[in-house]
């Protein structure tokens, strides 16, 4: 029987709604993975939530080239692909350190550094898709690989399951620990089966953290509270090294890492500062102009889809996809540079 085309939400501006024509749907619906991964259940959030940017999350890394013919448009769109990254090697591969020189050394603007990849396991589906003993296998084959860390990188890990409501919400208040998804992540399936599986790596310092089955299965971090970006980069890169000697990512020469939103795909990196510019926020169209220069973003200071409270911004790198990973980190160096002078300067 011929498949309905959905029907998004009126006012619904999503990449999905945008590029799911009924042609496309009437093609792809029917299909599901090995694994059982539907069109049905990649694009519900994005049904549920008329205010989706993308709607789609993936739930296996087979249903990327399953579903080519919707997601090719949406990932050269959000990307901005010239390329066609499903038959292009589109990824580029460079995670060698950096020595930058400090781009705020008094530290007058710069609150927070943090750079984080997300990587999934080629094994097993990924997490809008995983029944609660797949996470368990997950978290135990990440936990085995953390405990091999080099010991400057060593700490402790902290399974939610063990924690208990109260305990764990003292490590969400500290932000230690990551909370429940939101309700896009909710309506992917992000948050079946929570907290069973979920928890968070601790190196002793703090400095070198591992989520585990939040939106991917590994967001893996390094965090400062300066502005020593060359110093979290190459931590960040030291621990990577580590885990995918010990780990096989599902990974893409076209595409890159894969991830459970399209948009994180390709160096699946997001390497951003919380900065505090009282001078630029009364002045943003000058500050828009500097960020889309150096191919950065901004987001609210909680983060995505929040507002910016007190002039602090949070500032990262837009792209993922088609830039290496250190790439990324000089053009983020270079924006900051440049930002912090003019907020100097006005
Ligand atoms: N709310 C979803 C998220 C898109 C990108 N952010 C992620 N993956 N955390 C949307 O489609 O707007």
């Amino acid at each position: 029987m011929k498949a309905e085309h959905p029907r998004f939400p009126a006012g619904a501006d999503s990449l999905i709604k945008k590029h799911l024509t009924p042609k496309v749907y009437a093609a792809l619906s029917g299909k599901k993975t090995a694994a059982g991964f539907t069109l049905d259940a990649a694009i519900r959030s994005g049904l549920e939530n008329p205010d989706s940017s993308i709607g789609i999350y993936i739930g296996d890394k087979d249903a990327y080239p399953l579903f080519e013919k919707v997601l090719a448009p949406i990932i050269r769109e959000y990307h901005k692909l010239e390329a066609d990254p499903f038959h292009t090697r589109v990824h580029r591969d460079d995670f060698s350190p950096v020595s930058l020189p400090a781009p705020d050394p008094e530290g007058s603007f710069i609150l927070s550094t943090r750079i984080r990849v997300a990587r999934n396991l080629n094994s097993l589906p990924f997490c809008p898709h995983m029944t609660a003993q797949e996470r368990v296998v997950l978290e135990k084959k990440t936990r085995d690989a953390l405990l091999q860390l080099p010991k400057d990188l060593a700490g402790r890990y902290i399974s939610f399951t063990d924690l208990g409501p109260e305990n764990y919400d003292a490590l969400v208040a500290q932000k230690l620990a990551f909370a429940k998804g939101d309700r896009f992540q909710e309506a992917a399936g992000l948050n079946r089966d929570f907290p069973t599986a979920r928890g968070v790596f601790l190196s002793r310092d703090k400095g070198f953290r591992v989520w585990v089955n939040e939106e991917d299965h590994l967001r893996i971090m390094a965090l400062s509270t300066n502005a020593d970006l060359s110093a979290v980069f190459n931590r960040l890169a030291k621990g990577l090294a580590h885990l995918s000697a010990c780990l096989k990512f599902a990974f893409d020469p076209g595409l890159g890492f894969l991830s459970s939103c399209p948009t994180n795909i390709g160096t699946a990196m997001r390497a951003g500062v919380h900065i505090r510019l009282p001078k630029l926020d009364r002045q943003r169209d000058r500050l828009k102009e500097i960020v889309a220069r150096h191919h950065l973003q901004i987001r609210g200071t909680g983060g995505e889809k929040t507002a910016v409270d007190e002039a602090v911004f949070d500032i990262s790198n837009a792209l993922r996809l088609g830039v290496s990973a250190n790439q990324t980190v000089r053009d983020l160096h270079a924006g900051l540079l440049e930002i912090i002078t003019l907020e100097k300067n006005l």
